[in-house]
């Protein structure tokens, strides 16, 4: 089989952001454009040549053509070995279980997460490494050094391979194994969490759940693992079949894209339990009867119950959250005694402190987290987490997470996002932001004193690596935060997203509503940042 040199020229526009590169499936269809980005991947690790490299993606428009391309590049590139999941389809978790078990040298996932899909949707790009996580920042800028100078490709010309057929195949020397993308994935579950105990919650009668895999990648494995084997019923999961445009939703598992939970587990008539993924199967939300779990929270629940879950039962050696999110789990370690860590937005700052057994939980505000098993933060893990927490603990889920506050007290916890701003408008919001930071400490934003403010920088502790401009900070005395950043993960004009914290240590006020909460914070951090005067906007496009 013949290797051609194909010439191209680069593209300016290639540098990842906070989860791979995403773009318009329109840009990603440009003649060249992804052909360029894979040549800067295959380039910048030479590992992959006469390596493994595990492919599959969310299944979203796209995806398949995309995968074909993948094949004939990763021949031309001397690939050894490529594990492909069937259908094209992996999720991200999934494709980092099978990077790590087998000893793959990369992984590339096609995904673009909770970005709407179709012709006129998103399509993405991510580069995991042999640890199974997504590339940490020193990877993706040499990735995206390469794209600067990338003039030409390798490719193969030969036939599409058929996906749908499990079982090995070669394509010239490379060799090609389609596996089925759910079993591999299924079993680490299985040795993670007590299947028979909630099956036999399930058996039980008394306890209903649905679980929402809207149109996207989770469906075959919740059928799979929630239906079959934990025996949940035929009917948990809804829009369980992946579709390329994700039924024409936002495959986004919050309160507003995952409605069709929100209210089948409310009233009297609501189900004990539901949650949704997202369009690649690594964010997770948490409901119970009429309850909303914050993601912060969940994080938090999790810590202080680990030790009643099969796989986390010896102990947890430490727990990290993206700086955005809540302080909910720092009070949790503080009583366990371990470390917390709070890192940068992004899975790839969770990555050397997994790695390095410093940390065993991790998570985001984002509806994202996960555990020491794969290196990506994981939705259907953290539905089975809170199922077998269930099911060991007999009580509601507002029970346990009421009950986690009187111990801890309640960090309320709410989300603004600005979508779709001019971007030069962004920038000088952000440095307006800036300027002022020296000036705060000390001074009183309405009844609020603050305490520091400072644009976050972090340095990791194993490699000791600097990422600096993460998100404005300001914290207050009584131990409530604003925090603002810009999106790393729009295609269109920029999203600034204000995190709103606000911490309540006494039960009594634990009930209260959090927009009421959060209103004189709401108002401090819309004012400061000028919001309205700079953006044109009087109202956020989502409040999560
Ligand atoms: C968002 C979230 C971040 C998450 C990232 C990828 O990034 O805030 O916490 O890690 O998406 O998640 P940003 O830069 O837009 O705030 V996913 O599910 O898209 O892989
Ligand atoms: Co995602």
């Amino acid at each position: 089989m013949k290797s051609a040199l194909i010439s191209s020229h680069p593209f300016d526009d290639q540098r990842p952001g906070t989860s791979g590169l995403r773009k318009r499936v329109s840009d990603f269809q440009v003649p060249h454009y992804l052909e360029n980005f894979l040549q800067a991947i295959f380039d910048s690790q030479p590992d992959l040549r006469g390596g493994t490299l595990v492919v599959g993606g969310d299944g979203r428009y796209y995806n398949r053509e995309a995968i074909q391309i993948i094949i004939r590049m990763a021949a031309a590139n001397g690939v050894g070995t490529l594990i492909i999941g069937l259908g094209g389809l992996l999720s991200t978790p999934a494709a980092s279980c099978l990077i790590r078990k087998y000893r793959a040298n990369g992984g590339i996932i096609l995904s673009a997460s909770h970005n709407p899909g179709g012709p006129d949707g998103d399509f993405g790009i991510k580069f995991n490494t042999a640890n199974g996580g997504p590339a940490p920042e020193a990877i993706t800028e040499l990735i995206y050094a390469c794209t600067r100078t990338v003039d030409c490709y390798r490719s193969v010309d030969c036939d599409a391979i058929d996906l749908d057929i499990a079982g090995e195949q070669l394509m010239g020397e490379m060799r090609i194994t389609l596996i089925d993308p759910v079993t591999d994935y299924a079993e680490l579950m299985s040795e993670l969490f007590d299947f028979g105990l909630i099956r036999k919650l399930f058996r039980s009668g008394d306890f209903r759940m649905l679980f929402d895999a809207m149109h996207a990648v989770t469906g075959p494995y919740a059928h799979h693992i929630l239906e079959e084997q934990l025996q949940a019923g035929a009917g948990t999961v809804i829009n369980g079949t992946p579709k390329e445009d994700f039924g024409g939703g936002h495959p986004d598992p919050n309160l507003v894209h995952a409605h069709e939970i929100v209210e089948r587990s409310a009233g009297v008539d609501g189900v004990d339990f539901a949650a949704a993924s997202d369009g690649d199967g690594d964010r997770n939300m948490i409901l119970g009867r009429d309850f909303f779990v914050t993601p912060s929270d969940s994080l938090a629940v999790m810590a202080a119950n680990a030790h009643l879950i099969k796989g986390y039962r010896e102990s947890i050696h430490g727990v990290a959250r993206s700086m955005p999110t809540s302080q909910a789990v720092d009070r949790v370690a503080e009583h366990l005694g371990i470390s917390c860590y709070e890192t940068p937005t992004g899975w790839k700052f969770f990555g050397n402190l997994l790695d390095d057994s410093r940390i065993t939980l991790c998570g985001e505000e984002s509806f994202g987290s996960g555990s020491d098993h794969v290196q990506e933060k994981d939705g259907l893990w953290a539905v089975l987490f809170w199922l077998n927490l269930l099911a060991v603990r007999r009580q509601s889920v507002a029970e346990i997470v009421t009950e986690h506050w009187q111990t801890f007290g309640r960090n309320f916890y709410t989300r603004y996002d600005y979508e779709g701003i001019e971007s030069a408008a962004a920038k000088a919001l952000v440095e307006h932001l800036r300027d002022q930071l020296p000036k705060l400490p000390g001074s009183k934003l309405g009844a609020y004193k603050v305490e520091y403010a400072d644009d976050f920088s972090y340095t990791d502790p194993v490699d000791g690596s600097v990422s600096e401009h993460q998100g404005i900070r300001i914290g207050f005395t009584e131990g409530s935060r604003i925090v603002y950043r810009l999106s790393g993960t729009g295609t269109q004009g920029a999203t600034l997203r204000i995190y709103l914290e606000a911490y309540e240590a006494d039960p009594e006020k634990h009930r209260k509503e959090t927009a009421e909460v959060m209103r004189p914070l709401v108002k401090i951090a819309t004012k400061l940042a000028e919001i309205e005067a700079r953006t044109g906007r009087s109202e956020p496009t989502v409040i999560t």
